[in-house]
């Protein structure tokens, strides 16, 4: 039986020239498909030479660079499961994930390996090694005594390829278990889907610690065996710069909105790409309509989940078979991608009509195979006849487009990234002084939607919410902490006495946007 290891069918995808340039750096490096191929061997041997448990947890908390993501591919080579972390993480988060998944390996940078070390072998974690953006760290230094050749270990597609944290409606942040089968049937349906092409150039400026940049990003280029332009941060100049040599680029709508705002976006800048692509939270009309008008191009807007991978995308081809179905609908994210079977359903449980409003619920390979550790959890998540409940909520036109019109789970989706109201209260409901709290998520230019704060403090205290906004900063990754924070005496609730959450968020509604 052949080998499932997602790593062995990115590897066979590899051109048959394997000196030609698989990788560009935005400061001039180039690496070759054999230098990729060669390194994550090296690293692969280094992991294996640990002797490590099967299914032991690879976490990792490093800065952007092609090294990151040859540890990334390593991880899958050797056989073991990679945990992908947010470099914006403080302590108390790194604790929480580092306890929870008891990895055998952690990996980060150096500046940060006297606490997260720290952290580690209080978890039982046996290893930690460095990786540092500018290719230096212990990593790199113990692969380099390794062997450049290494047969992938052979994996099942139901064994586990990475635990991606998330968080659902309540509690802590979960980790949701992707296997390799779950992976590489969601990257060959995009690679048909996309139309993706080998001389495709990938212009690659996405953080690779979510689905979006390490996933559909990353497999989406090496399926095809195509180049990435790599972008250590996201710089609006520069990837207009660069869509001169490349095809096609992935975005969450805050990239757009700022490229927008760039003169140099013109038609002529954009002329040699093929398709742009949006998605991670939900793109503006507005967005979708000017990057029409300023580079000619229509962005094609998908929808995914840490839980899933991607589920439905616009089309990229015009078919003609469907002359309806061709068009790419702003404001809808498209249809369920093959594969994929998507329903709405009401609280009652019955589907609901063409264009009603429900929950979205899937199923389809790429449907991850639980939450970490948390049976419980995972089979509240599912409906009896196994589709997951993804926690959006949405409705299907009578041609087929999905919109998502809203979530009934808590979440803010700031940039891009989760933000989950519970947990910032949490914080906020801890500190000395506070009643009670409540952050609710409201409009803004830039990234979306953003947290606002509204806190009631105990009698006789004179907290400030400068204070409270520096407190959280001491404690959470800076995308969490509410751009604004506002003391109130009280929070307006319903009969039951439950916080009307709904009628702060049209109070504060203007605070970006007016
Ligand atoms: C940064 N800041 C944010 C923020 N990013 N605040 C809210 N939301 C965000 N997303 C804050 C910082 O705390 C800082 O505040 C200030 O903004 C500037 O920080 P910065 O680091 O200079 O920002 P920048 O580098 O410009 O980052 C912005 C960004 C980044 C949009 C480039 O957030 C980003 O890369 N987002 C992409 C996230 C992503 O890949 N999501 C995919 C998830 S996968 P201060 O006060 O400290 O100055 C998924 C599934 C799917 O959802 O479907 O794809
Ligand atoms: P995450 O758990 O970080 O993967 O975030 C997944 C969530 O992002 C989904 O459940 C949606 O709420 C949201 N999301 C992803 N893509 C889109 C999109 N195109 N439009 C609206 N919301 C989206």
């Amino acid at each position: 039986m052949s080998n499932h290891n997602l790593f062995c069918a990115l590897r066979a995808a590899f051109p048959a020239d394997l000196n030609a340039v698989a990788v560009e750096t935005d400061d001039g490096l180039q690496y070759s498909w054999q230098d990729l191929d060669r390194a994550t061997a090296m690293v692969a041997n280094l992991l294996a030479s640990l002797e490590l448990p099967e299914g032991s947890r690879i976490a990792v908390q490093v800065e952007k660079s092609v090294e990151a993501m040859v540890l990334y591919l390593a991880t899958l080579r050797a056989g073991c499961v990679f945990l992908p972390l947010n470099t914006a993480y403080q302590s108390a988060e790194i604790d929480y994930f580092i306890g929870n998944a008891e990895p055998a390996v952690v990996v980060c940078s150096s500046a940060n390996f006297g606490w997260v070390s720290k952290i580690a072998f209080k978890a039982g974690t046996r290893h930690v090694f460095t990786l540092n953006d500018d290719r230096t760290g212990s990593l790199l230094d113990r692969a380099a005594h390794h062997s450049d050749q290494n047969t992938p270990v052979e994996r099942q597609a139901d064994d586990l390829a990475a635990i991606l944290y998330t968080s659902g409606t309540t509690g802590r942040s979960k980790g949701a278990m992707l296997t390799h089968g779950n992976l590489l049937s969601n990257a060959l349906t995009l690679k048909d889907y996309w139309g993706w092409k080998k001389n495709d150039v990938l212009i690659h400026a996405l953080p690779i610690f979510h689905v979006h940049g390490l996933f559909v990003a990353i497999h989406g280029a090496l399926i095809n065996g195509s180049k990435m332009v790599w972008m250590s941060r996201f710089e609006p100049k520069r990837v207009i710069a660069r869509m001169a040599d490349a095809t096609v680029f992935m975005g969450v709508p805050t990239l757009y909105v700022r490229m927008l705002a760039e003169p140099s976006l013109t038609q002529q800048a954009a002329k040699n790409m093929r398709l742009f692509i949006a998605g991670s939270a939900p793109l503006l009309i507005e967005t979708f309509s000017e990057w029409q008008t300023r580079t000619g191009h229509t962005i094609l807007e998908r929808y995914g989940m840490s839980e899933t991978a991607m589920l439905t995308s616009n089309p990229y081809r015009a078919d003609t078979r469907y002359a309806k179905q061709s068009e790419r609908r702003g404001g809808t994210v498209g249809f369920p991608l093959p594969g994929v079977r998507l329903r709405v359903r009401g609280d009652d449980g019955k589907d609901m009509a063409v264009g009603e409003i429900g929950g979205i619920q899937v199923q389809g390979p790429n449907v991850f195979k639980g939450y970490w550790r948390m049976p419980e959890k995972t089979a509240e998540e599912f409906t009896s006849d196994g589709f997951f409940k993804t926690g959006d909520v949405g409705k299907v036109d009578e041609r087929g487009y999905v919109t998502i019109v809203g979530r009934s789970k808590d979440l803010i989706i700031s940039g891009g990234y989760n933000v989950y109201p519970a947990e910032i209260e949490g914080y906020i409901n801890d500190m000395p002084g506070v009643a009670e709290s409540a952050v609710v998520g409201v409009s803004h230019p830039d990234f979306g939607e953003v947290g606002v704060a509204v806190v009631i403090l105990k009698s006789g205290s004179a907290l400030q919410a400068d204070a409270v906004l520096g407190e959280l900063k001491a404690k959470l990754a800076n995308f969490k902490i509410p751009k604004k924070c506002f003391v109130v005496p009280e929070l307006p609730r319903n009969t039951m006495g439950k916080v009307q959450k709904n009628l702060l968020r049209e109070q504060y509604k203007g605070l970006f946007t007016a």
